[in-house]
């Protein structure tokens, strides 16, 4: 059985509710581009099917009911639509509303004690990430964060494993050495094609998918401020929110053979 060696999270929904503030920065780089364009809640939930904002936009323009000649001058604009609206979303950060969810800064701080190594796996842009930590995370627990790999890395976006095995690769940890935590089918189906035990925690735009093949899912990973309530706490045990010593003791079970052998 291998040892628990690292933790690997997705960003984007997992470590901070960051999508209604994605949403808020689209939204603005389309007023300022007067394209006439607004994704609602409803609307951007369902365009959130496709990871990756490039390509979220760019899957959008094609369905405009335009002329083709219209359709092409706008899919030539999409970078640079993306571009502003990622400028945006850096001020929209330092705007200081992001929070971590429940429990993620706990959690890196057990890992870090525990002498584990932590990795972040996200479809976005490197650089959000980087002003997401900047934002969000205390200035004592950022040195826990051994290594961020973004889209800017890889050449296929989730539910490709590419990111996951970049940061695999980077850490120098083995898939079976490893537990991920992702909010989204997408991710999930990235973090199993890479061969990895994985924590579903959904969040409130991701909800309604399906999560084939989580190992576990709960709503959040709890916190003492912020309780499991019992029906997830039943899929831990009984205990209010998730520990470092019960993630280990599920992925030491996740790797014992089972009793029929399969
Ligand atoms: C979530 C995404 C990203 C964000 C928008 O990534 O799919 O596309 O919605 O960010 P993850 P960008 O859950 O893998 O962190 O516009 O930079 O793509
Ligand atoms: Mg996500």
């Amino acid at each position: 059985m291998t040892k628990l060696q690292a933790l690997l999270f997705d960003v984007d929904g997992t470590l901070v509710d960051t999508e209604e503030l994605h949403r808020q920065a689209f939204n603005q780089a389309f007023i300022e581009m007067n394209l006439g364009w607004e994704w609602n809640q409803d609307r951007y939930a369902e365009l959130l099917r496709v990871s990756g904002g490039l390509d979220r936009l760019a899957g959008f323009v094609d369905q405009l009911a335009v002329a083709a000649d219209e359709k092409r001058r706008l899919a030539v604009l999409v970078p640079a639509i993306h571009r502003e609206k990622t400028r945006i979303y850096g001020e929209l950060l330092g705007g200081g509303s992001a929070r971590l969810r429940p429990g993620v800064a706990r959690l890196v701080d057990e890992a870090r004690a525990a002498g584990l190594k932590i990795g972040f796996a996200t479809t976005s842009a490197t650089a959000n990430v980087q002003a997401l930590i900047a934002a969000t995370f205390p200035p004592a627990s950022r040195g826990a964060i051994t290594a961020v790999i973004g889209i800017d890395h890889v050449a296929r976006r989730k539910p490709a494993p590419d990111v996951y095995e970049l940061l695999l690769k980077t850490l120098r940890v083995p898939a079976e050495a490893c537990v991920a935590f992702e909010d989204s089918a997408n991710g999930l189906a990235a973090t199993k094609a890479a061969g990895l035990y994985t924590i579903v925690t959904p969040s409130r735009w991701t909800r309604g998918q399906r999560f084939v093949g989580a190992d576990l899912l709960l709503p959040s990973l709890g916190d003492l401020s912020d309780r499991l309530d019992a029906g997830a706490a039943a899929g831990i045990g009984g205990a209010p929110f998730l520990t470092l010593a019960t993630i280990d003791a599920l992925h030491a079970g996740a790797a014992r053979p089972r009793a029929d052998g399969s």
